[in-house]
């Protein structure tokens, strides 16, 4: 055989390799792109339909079972709710707002708030000499409202006996678990409600749905400072619609010490 027929039989078995080679790979990635299309659709429907095939059986709960939470504070509060923290109000002072927050709610539901008038704590005192007073509302849409129901006692005094030359002040300690659901709050007074003409809610109060509600705080709404409510909700017949739970860690939103 010639130099030349070597050359040409080379080149035509390595061309028919080629071809082959290509053909293969083609295929294989046919194939293989039926697999990936294929895949994710499958394993898709296999986690949808869980165990067996059937209906996961996973109810997500939604807005329509969610409530409204309307609340204003004289002049500051936090709400926990079953021993979560649910709502803060943003603004500490002035000017006087209402805070309107979306829950879920779950029955028995445990509210406890801590509320605060603008005092300072060593005088009880604002702008400098001035006896400030408080006041707190509630209501949410699913027809729980302050009242004199709630429990309420207080944990800062002053200026004790209206003396705004010599303020003294009296602090209770407040407990760690305050805010719990299984807190012994038996002991407390009941809270004493106030007229809307007492406590002069500012403009925001008027826009927001605060009826059947009312003004509670303890029995010295200008000397109480700082004040904690607790009610209990109950709904004798409720179980959640829903049976997904969360799997969220948000215990860095517990703390309250120090926040205010
Ligand atoms: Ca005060
Ligand atoms: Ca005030």
């Amino acid at each position: 055989m010639s130099k030349t027929f070597l050359f040409v039989r080379a080149g035509r078995f390595g061309a028919i390799f080629l071809i082959f080679a290509m053909l293969v790979a083609l295929s294989y990635s046919v194939l293989n792109g039926q697999e990936n299309k294929s895949g994710p659709g499958k394993g898709e429907k296999g986690k949808g339909k869980g165990k067996g095939g059937g209906p996961s059986g996973l109810i997500k709960p939604t807005m329509a079972d969610t409530i409204q939470a309307n609340i204003y504070a004289d002049n500051w509060f936090m709400m926990y709710i079953n021993g979560k923290l649910t709502a803060v109000d943003p603004i500490d002072f002035i000017p006087h707002n209402v805070v309107s927050v979306d829950i879920l709610p779950e029955y028995p539901m445990h509210i406890a708030i801590m509320a605060k008038d603008n005092a300072d704590p060593k005088t009880g005192l604002e702008y400098g000499n001035h006896i400030g007073d408080g006041g707190f509302i509630l209501k949410f849409s699913d027809g729980t409202v302050s009242n004199m129901k709630w429990k309420a006692k207080s944990f800062f005094t002053g200026p004790l006996n209206h003396d705004v030359n010599n303020p003294k002040v009296k602090h209770e300690p407040i407990p760690d678990n305050w805010f719990e659901p299984n807190y012994d709050d038996s002991k407390w007074e009941n809270a004493m409600e106030y007229t809307q003409e007492r406590v002069n809610p500012k403009e925001p109060f008027f826009k927001a749905d605060f009826k059947n509600a009312r003004f509670i705080w303890t029995n010295d709404l200008d000397l109480d400072n700082t004040v904690i409510f607790r009610t209990k909700i109950e709904k004798a017949d409720w179980k959640p619609r829903w049976n997904t739970k969360p799997n969220l860690d948000v215990s860095g939103a517990i703390p309250w010490k120090g926040s205010k």
